[in-house]
């Protein structure tokens, strides 16, 4: 079956992992070896960028900005509307490839799909809708506005646990706004990648697109550090860890470029004695065991009122009982592989670290073994009873590992929730409007997801995506989150006889 998804998405057993949008570079750079953690099997080789590679890349890219700029808005959102319908004709094949690349369940495959064609449709809309602020002048005969004007090129890190939509969000935002996009993706994930490009190449060349305004350099860390330190790409939006985010951010800041970053979550859901307990657990559920806990907005840690903690533990016992863990592409199984064994032995070791730390585990983790696990990446979803100060607690692990804690006031479970070094998404369970609005005022939660009776995970692309602290402080996606993609100019325009001076200074020859 996988080798006619590659099939109709191009992908070949070599493969070079340079483009300029329509154009595949003869990549000279290191090669990279695409497998799965489905079922371990390498999947195809792709060819990374060198430094020359790169280079070339944005020679293209700056050229092709100097045109793409001048095109209207509107008429960059018929690309991308038109990307948006070739996403659609190849939502199956570039869902199921997600799935097997990375490892998450068909189901969240095609999630991720959706996500693509509904950031598409939303670019759609914006391309009309760039609005700037008009101001009075404090001059008679003046007039004050401002404007937003493409930027250059954005660059764009993506992650490994969402290989598609995270570069989507980023990018069909970048187009409606006249910049152009050089995308390096997770090197674990290089064939999703490479199907974007190949689903978009058609609308790129039917439309005349400039070469340029889509280019793909698939690379290891060098080449998101060559990205960072390059004045010529005055944007880098970067998704992964906190640890990668800072030494994004510090090499753009050293520049005065912009960084806009999405970083690590440790994502808590507060279970109040008003929640509705039933339906609480598919939130907490799913959060935290969906794409193997490996989202980075993945539910990590309950904080649940002392009179509801041993009825709603026992719910969760008994709901983890019933997760099928396997082959994501069954459509039977909840739970697939973690990407790779690094994740693997982050994961044990995240365990002992919680069992050295104090912490009882109410469902006890492992990696799973037999025939249906022969990649020797798939894990059991497990639960900890722990105190919110376990160091272990306050880190982000990329698996699925669920920290329960106690609390009695509400101001105490608050607190619980901010006191992490993240920020980026949070939700409390409760029928109670007078709790719901103490965690949503400024008393509340400090993450920029807060959410009401759903869980930590699955934001819509509509809102503006993006958390506080650790997490890195950038938004993307929807809501006015388009602006970090532009530049604003405030222009003043005197349509009088005189040149009055502002603040009333007198200036006379
Ligand atoms: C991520 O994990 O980097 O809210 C993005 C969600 C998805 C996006 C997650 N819409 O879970």
């Amino acid at each position: 079956m996988i080798q006619d998804i590659l099939q109709q998405l191009h992908i070949s057993n070599t493969n070079s992992g340079v483009s300029t949008g329509t154009k595949w570079l003869d990549a000279k750079g290191a090669a990279i070896q695409a497998s799965s953690p489905v079922d371990g099997k390498d999947i195809a080789v792709v060819t990374g960028a060198s430094r020359a590679d790169y280079d070339a890349v944005i020679t293209v890219a700056q050229q092709a900005f100097t045109e793409w700029r001048l095109w209207p808005a509107p008429r960059r959102g018929e690309i991308v509307r038109q990307v948006g319908e070739a996403l659609r004709r190849n939502k199956e094949a570039l869902g199921k490839l997600v799935s097997y690349e990375m490892g998450k369940s068909l189901q969240e495959g095609y999630g991720e799909v959706q996500e693509m064609i509904d950031i598409c449709d939303f670019a759609v809309g914006l391309s009309r809708q760039l609005h700037g602020l008009t101001m009075h002048s404090e001059r008679p005969g003046h007039r004050m506005y401002e404007q937003w004007h493409p930027l250059g090129i954005t660059g764009i890190i993506s992650a490994f646990n969402f290989p598609v939509a995270v570069w989507s969000w980023n990018a069909m935002l970048a187009w409606i706004c006249g910049d152009v996009c050089v995308w390096k993706p997770s090197e674990k994930t290089p064939l999703s990648a490479i199907a974007c490009q190949q689903i978009i190449q058609d609308v790129l060349k039917d439309n005349n697109v400039p070469e340029g305004v889509c280019c793909l350099v698939v690379g290891g860390r060098e080449t998101g550090e060559w990205m960072a330190a390059d004045t010529r790409v005055p944007l880098v939006s970067a998704t992964g860890s906190t640890r990668m985010g800072k030494a994004v951010s510090s090499t753009v800041g050293a520049r005065l470029g912009r960084a806009l970053l999405e970083l690590g979550g440790n994502n808590a859901i507060i279970i109040t004695a008003d929640a509705d307990l039933d339906m609480s657990l598919i939130g907490c559920v799913f959060g935290a065991v969906g794409t193997a806990g490996q989202r980075c907005t993945s539910t990590r840690r309950l904080i649940i009122h002392e009179s509801v903690y041993e009825t709603f533990t026992q719910k969760l016992v008994k709901a983890y009982k019933q997760l099928h863990i396997g082959n994501p592409l069954d459509e039977n199984n909840h739970v697939g592989p973690l990407i790779d064994k690094d994740a693997v032995n982050l994961y044990l070791s995240s365990i002992e670290q919680v069992k050295a730390q104090g912490g009882t585990f109410l469902v006890e983790g492992g990696v799973l073994s037999g025939d249906a696990y022969t990649s020797g990446c798939y894990v059991k979803p497990s639960i900890a009873a722990v105190e919110n100060t376990y160091p272990i607690v306050q880190h982000e692990t990329f698996a699925p590992i669920l920290y329960v804690m106690k609390y009695s006031q509400l101001e105490e479970a608050i607190a619980m929730q901010n006191n992490v070094p993240q920020g980026l998404s949070s939700a409390i369970m409760t029928l109670n409007l007078r709790e719901a609005e103490l965690f949503l005022s400024q008393a509340g939660s400090d993450c920029g997801i807060a959410n009401v009776n759903i869980g930590t995970s699955g934001a819509e692309i509509g809102g503006a995506f993006g958390g506080e602290k650790e997490t890195g402080g950038g938004r993307e996606s929807g809501s006015d989150a388009w602006k970090s993609y532009m530049r604003r100019q405030t222009n003043t325009i005197n349509y009088s006889t005189k040149l009055p001076l502002a603040q009333g200074i007198k200036f006379e020859l």
